[in-house]
């Protein structure tokens, strides 16, 4: 059987596409699983392939016999466009990843989807194609005579090292980089523990951590694409063990991948703040940025949404991070429940106040299966003819404090407020850190990367 499996290009990616672009490892996961089946297995990831026009894209696809999408929310109304030139060929569809798992009653609404894998998808997919039946696949939904039959769901898998190595080899790596430099991706574990009422993390992996073995974690580093500089963990707390993190360090060190590579992780600002020996082997191992979901600066905030820390252990981790050579990324929340525009912009000001490196906001947004949906559609926060399937990541809700259009306006003000200010990135600290800490060594490979490749593009874009 000729399978495509294909990543759904982001709706208003382009930006963001231009600085940085990952590696499908959804696709890659699941093509690993089925390596040593005899079928033809191809991924089609359309933010690298954009020059494809609708035309050469329909000519492309009706020569598989099966089509698989990854799907978020986001990119929903995409893939029902891919599903409905699926179907013009006759080419039976299957979608995976957090929507269909979230929502899996689109297939009861939309006749183009034709089966749906629910949760992980490494044994799901296997089975579908060993050809098992389809009534004995857990965590599956399919369509059959006209019926759409759900099946129950597949168990959590316990021990992530069961799962077969992802499919590197399926991808051309070159597009893929991170501020131009070249990039990878990788996940240590899957799930969190901590139920933050927007995240639908939580639902996906029912609050159920689990971890891949440091050993593992390192095997899979091994199989990157040699031309790879930056790794980027995929995890949602790659430092929620300390233990498991240390014996990690340990290994980089020793199998020196952390001379060769520079890493990148999410994190939580507790358990940063509270482990300075972690950090400083972290640091030590090649880790260079920690990507951090504040959300907000505002106390009642962070409180409500039990981050359970003070701004002085906000101060505290970021001071820890810069001593350490480690880039600070802060991602945040506009629309937080409680929050009015001035709370927003006094969020701002602390951004800077604070000496963030880097961040990036986000809207408000009640994804499916979240109890903030719950409470948004009880509330009267989403309009009443909002459809996922029309949605292209602006502001979906008003707030008791916010409308949609302050939300968005904050947005675009962040942005301008943060980044457009040479000031900020010259004259602060930050510049005389980055010269003078020698930790800071990275800095050096990334801004020549960024230089060298990033003035290339933008010269080329300008002929
Ligand atoms: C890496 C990542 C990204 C990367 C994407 C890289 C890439 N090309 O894959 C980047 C940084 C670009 C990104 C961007 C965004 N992301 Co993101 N991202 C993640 C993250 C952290 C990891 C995803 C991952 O690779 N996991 C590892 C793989 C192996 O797991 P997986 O994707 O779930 O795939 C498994 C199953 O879902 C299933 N499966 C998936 N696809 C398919 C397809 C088939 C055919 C089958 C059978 C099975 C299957 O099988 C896989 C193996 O088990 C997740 C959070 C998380 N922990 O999952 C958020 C997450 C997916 N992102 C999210 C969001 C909201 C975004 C943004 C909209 C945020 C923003 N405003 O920037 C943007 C979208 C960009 C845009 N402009 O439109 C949300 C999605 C919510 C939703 N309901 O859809 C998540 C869950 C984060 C969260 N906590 O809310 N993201
Ligand atoms: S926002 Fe982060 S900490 Fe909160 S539930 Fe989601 S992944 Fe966990």
């Amino acid at each position: 059987m000729k399978v495509l499996l294909i990543y759904p290009p982001f709706q208003v990616g382009k930006g963001m596409g231009k600085v940085m672009c990952s590696p499908p490892l959804s696709l890659l996961a699941i093509a690993g699983a089925v390596s040593d089946l005899d079928h033809e297995i191809e991924i089609f990831d359309m933010n690298v392939e954009y020059s494809y026009g609708i035309h050469e894209f329909k000519e492309k696809i009706r020569h598989y016999d099966l089509i698989g999408i990854t799907c978020m929310t986001n990119t929903f109304k995409v893939v029902l466009t891919i599903c409905k030139i699926a179907k013009k060929y006759d080419i039976p569809t299957i979608l995976g990843g957090f929507h269909p798992t979230l929502v899996p009653s689109i297939i009861d609404k939309f006749d183009c989807i034709d089966m749906i894998c629910r949760g992980e998808g490494e044994f799901t997919f296997r089975e579908l194609l060993e050809g098992k039946p389809k009534n004995s696949i857990l965590g599956f939904s399919y369509r059959e005579n006209g019926l759409v039959i759900h099946n129950p769901d597949r168990p959590y898998i316990k021990d992530l090292n069961q799962l077969p190595y992802p499919n590197n080899k399926l991808v051309n790596p070159d597009p893929y980089h991170y501020i131009w430099v070249k990039a990878w991706v990788c996940e240590a574990s899957r799930g969190c523990p901590f139920r933050c009422n927007f995240c639908c993390v939580t639902q996906f992996h029912n609050g159920i951590y689990r971890t891949k073995s440091p050993e593992r974690v390192i095997q899979e580093l091994f199989q990157v694409p040699p031309s790879t500089k930056l790794v980027f963990f995929t995890d949602d707390n790659f430092s929620l063990q300390k233990k498991r993190v240390m014996r990690i360090c340990e290994l980089l060190q020793k199998t020196k991948l952390s001379k060769r590579l520079m890493f990148v992780c999410q994190s939580r600002v507790d358990d940063i703040a509270n482990n300075i020996d972690m950090v400083e082997a972290m640091s030590k191992a090649g880790f260079i940025c920690f990507f951090l979901g504040f959300e907000s600066f505002k106390q009642m905030s962070l409180d409500s949404m039990q981050k359970q820390y003070t701004l002085d252990k906000v101060r505290k981790c970021i001071d820890l991070c810069h001593k350490n050579g480690i880039m600070v990324f802060g991602s945040f929340i506009i629309g937080n429940i409680g929050e009015t525009v001035e709370d927003t912009w006094r969020t701002f000001t602390l951004m800077k106040e604070l000496e963030l490196d880097m961040m990036m906001t986000n809207p408000i947004t009640p994804f499916p299966g979240t109890p903030l949906y719950d409470e948004a559609l009880k509330k009267g926060w989403i309009p009443e003819d909002f459809r996922w399937e029309k949605w292209e990541i602006t502001p979906v809700m008003n707030t008791p404090d916010m409308n949609i259009d302050e939300i968005q306006d904050l947005l675009d003000e962040s942005y301008r407020f943060f980044y457009n200010d040479i000031g900020y990135f010259l004259f602060g600290k930050k510049l005389l850190r980055i010269l003078f800490n020698p930790k800071f060594w990275w800095y050096r490979h990334v801004a020549f990367s960024v230089l060298t490749n990033g003035l290339t593009k933008f010269l080329m874009k300008l002929e």
